[in-house]
């Protein structure tokens, strides 16, 4: 049988966008006004492109991921469509430098729009490529800071948009408040509403417990990022310390750090961001080591494709969402009843809004 020859990288396209927010996201450590992207467009000479997006959490990242981006070019052109033969070839080209931060944000980028092309050159959705396809995921509202009140208002409006389940942002100045904020949610929602909270690595390991404490009766599904993200002892000790299940994962860049968070029993649970964790061939290696570790994995950020990585994820947990590409996607998902199904489309399922990415391109 004539074996057809794979791709070949032709081009790459990158540009930088300024996509809104529906409001504000206020946490713990800082608040988000907007979502800056950086997307990546991936041309092959078989006529399939890849695409993807990053979040690089502030504008000041957006220009320096860019032009990051362009400068592989040179090293892309002429490869072959292999996902994560590229990212291994990338990673060692980054390897005195770290795969940490703005170079570990790039490779993420070329991995997903890679992942995306091989899933469209085989004609299939990017979970069924990897496993059996989508399947409906269990979601939960990712909200804000907000004061107790604020915090009603928006849970009743999640509720008429599909939700049953909600993250908050908390560590509020007063503790009082998260206290508040927690009965809000449960006055609106019912006391067994599924719920959880995210200090944002806001609070030392002592004051971590003693917010926590006051918290530990309430019935969070989990608390997220008590502590620095790469206090993993600290994360352990607030663990022992609570009720609470904790949660944390985030911030891990890729596997070491995972590892590292695992061998200090540092969570009850995990969330690797996909960006962060080295893209669609990081998240699959994390996803195996999570199940290694009878771990329950939840995402973060980035709804498309971890709605299809959840979808071939053994100990799938939840699916945070949280949509910043919703602005500049003609095919967004939606939530019914509390779930989210990846589109069974070639792919990932993102399909730019050019006219929308001309309004918000820096
Ligand atoms: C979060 C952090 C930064 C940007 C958006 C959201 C938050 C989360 O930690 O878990 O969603
Ligand atoms: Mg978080």
């Amino acid at each position: 049988m004539q074996d057809i020859a794979a791709p070949r990288i032709k081009n790459i396209k990158v540009r930088a966008v300024c996509a809104p927010l529906d409001k504000p996201h206020k946490t713990a450590s800082g608040t988000l006004k907007v979502a800056p992207l950086v997307l990546l467009d991936v041309e092959t000479n078989a006529g399939i492109s890849g695409c993807s997006y990053v979040f690089v959490y502030t504008p000041l990242a957006l220009k320096p991921v860019a032009e990051l981006l362009r400068n592989l070019e040179e090293l892309l052109i002429g490869a072959e469509l292999d996902p994560a033969a590229v990212t291994a070839m990338l990673q060692a080209r980054f390897r005195l430098l770290g795969n940490q931060g703005l170079t570990g944000i790039a490779v993420a980028a070329v991995d997903m729009a890679l992942w995306d092309a091989m899933a469209k050159f085989n004609s299939v959705s990017l979970s069924r490529l990897l496993d059996n396809g989508p399947i409906a995921l269990p979601v939960y509202d990712s909200l804000g800071q907000m004061g107790p009140d604020e915090t009603a208002k928006e849970i009743e409006s999640s509720l008429n948009n599909g939700f049953n389940a909600f993250k908050v942002k908390a560590g509020h100045p007063d503790a009082n408040t998260d206290l508040a904020v927690a009965k809000a949610i449960k006055k609106v929602a019912g006391d067994d509403v599924w719920f959880a909270m995210d200090f944002n690595q806001a609070f030392t390991v002592e004051e971590s417990i003693r917010r926590l404490q006051l918290l530990d009766e309430e019935g969070l599904a989990w608390i997220e990022e008590p502590v620095r993200a790469e206090d993993y002892n600290g994360h352990a000790s607030v663990r022992e310390a609570i009720r609470t299940p904790v949660q944390t994962g985030e911030n891990w860049w890729g596997l070491p750090d995972m590892t590292k968070a695992i061998v200090a029993d540092a969570s009850d649970y995990v969330m690797p961001d996909v960006m962060k964790i080295g893209g669609v061939s990081g998240w699959m290696d994390a996803a195996w080591l999570a199940a290694a570790n009878d771990l329950p994995v939840s995402s973060h950020l980035f709804v498309e494709v971890s709605s299809h990585l959840l979808a071939v994820t053994l100990t799938a947990h939840r699916l945070e969402w949280f949509d910043v590409a919703r602005s500049i996607n003609e095919t967004p998902l939606s939530v019914n009843n509390g779930a989210v199904i990846a589109h069974d489309l070639p792919g990932i399922g993102l399909s730019w809004n050019e006219k929308a990415i001309a309004e918000y391109l820096i």
